[in-house]
């Protein structure tokens, strides 16, 4: 069998970075995303934009993440915005906006799709790809995958390429930003046992302060440590686990799964329900669901085209109806209308025990709207390199 290579790619600065695409005017400064609530930057007279400072803040906020200018100064991931503004008054603070960074996520996982199809999709801003199978060499083929990030997004990525998961994800952040590090087994003594325990994903806070009473700061000093020990302290599973991480062993393979094929929510009624009897409260269980379904749909960032139910009878009968629309939708009125259409085509001659609908034929929702509907507009597709 061929020996695994397995790339961990997480994006730079992800949030802070898409927000630079639209304010490059930004670029090189201490920069701080934080949660929705923050105030919008506003435009000048001058045609310049107006952009708040940590400083103006008051509130519990937490932080999502900086730029790398804002770390220097030390501010970091979930520390409190206060906190923030007193080491870095000056810095810029910005609002998230969920729906873009979404966008961005989408964009850069199918560019490396079209050249590494083997993904895990980790989260927003990371994935592992089994690069396996592919030809090529493998600085050639990282570096052919940031590029193609780069070039659909004009974003910066950092990648570890090694034999295994737990290794690739320690070296995508050796080396950040714009980094790539590429490690075989033989260089673990030199490149990951003088790094601190918590560097291997899985070991926390509270297994650090432990593994620290019992004199191990380093992934090195646990690679020797006694497995017994560790198994006393930690349980046979986990001490095993540690052992062999900080030895650079993990076999788990790369899962790759694919998009959802559709939305849907059904509810089982507590005593069957009459069609015609019980007609006003069927509508309003009816009508939630689609609702549901509409929710699922925007949660996710899908539209869907076919709109479909699914009822069953007292005498666990089943039937689904669908109908496909002109266009795909993620409105709550116009699934709820659809699915209304179904029911017309269902004989409704007996009491019902569950209803359900559903949305298929899902397309991704981009470009992103803003709250009140109207296209974003001031954020590139697909920024230049
Ligand atoms: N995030 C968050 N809250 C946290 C950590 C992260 O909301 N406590 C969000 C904001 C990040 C994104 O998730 O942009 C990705 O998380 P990362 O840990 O990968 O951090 P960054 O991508 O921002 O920076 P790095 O360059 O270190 O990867
Ligand atoms: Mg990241």
């Amino acid at each position: 069998m061929k020996p695994r290579r397995i790339a961990h790619l997480d994006m730079d600065a992800f949030y802070a970075s898409v927000e630079l695409l639209r304010y490059p005017e930004l670029r090189g400064l201490p920069v701080v995303i934080g949660g929705r609530r923050v105030l919008q930057p506003t435009n000048q007279a001058d045609g310049s934009r107006r952009f708040a400072r940590l400083r103006e803040y008051a509130g519990r906020g937490v932080i999502t993440t900086s730029t790398y200018e804002a770390r220097a100064l030390g501010v970091h991931s979930a520390m409190g915005v206060m906190k923030a503004a007193r080491l870095a008054p000056e810095a810029i603070l910005l609002p998230a906006d969920f729906d873009a960074y979404r966008h961005y996520s989408r964009l850069f996982k199918a560019a490396v799709a079209d050249i590494a199809p083997k993904i895990e999709d980790r989260g927003i801003d990371e994935i592992y790809i089994d690069l396996t199978e592919l030809p090529g060499d493998t600085r050639a083929l990282a570096l052919h995958i940031k590029q193609a990030v780069r070039e659909a997004t004009g974003l910066s990525c950092s990648i570890g390429v090694t034999p295994n998961k737990l290794l690739s994800k320690i070296c995508s952040d050796l080396e950040k930003p714009d980094g790539l590090t590429i490690l075989g087994l033989a260089e673990l003594p030199n490149r990951i046992w003088p790094l601190p325990v918590r560097k291997i994903n899985g070991i926390g806070p509270k297994a650090t302060e432990k593994l620290a009473a019992l004199g191990i700061t380093t992934i090195g000093e646990l690679a020797r440590a006694e497995p017994a020990a560790l198994q006393t302290q930690f349980g046979a599973s986990t001490g095993a686990w540690m052992h062999d991480a900080a030895n650079g062993i993990d076999e788990r393979p790369v899962i790759t799964r694919s998009e959802p094929k559709s939305v849907s929510r059904e509810t089982t009624f507590e005593r069957d329900l009459h069609p015609r009897h019980d007609r006003d409260a069927l509508s309003e269980v009816f009508t939630a669901l689609c609702a549901r379904v509409a929710q699922d749909l925007q949660r996710k960032g899908y539209l869907g085209r076919t709109i479909g139910i699914k009822l069953r009878f007292e005498d666990f009968r089943t039937v689904t109806r669908d109908l496909t629309l002109p266009a795909p939708t993620a409105d709550p009125v116009a699934i709820r209308r659809a699915a209304g259409e179904c029911l017309r085509r269902v004989a409704l001659n007996r009491k019902l025990r569950l209803l359900g609908v559903r949305a298929a034929a899902l397309t991704s929702s981009d470009p992103p709207q803003a709250a009140d509907g109207s296209p974003q507009g001031e954020l590139p597709l697909a920024a230049p390199i």
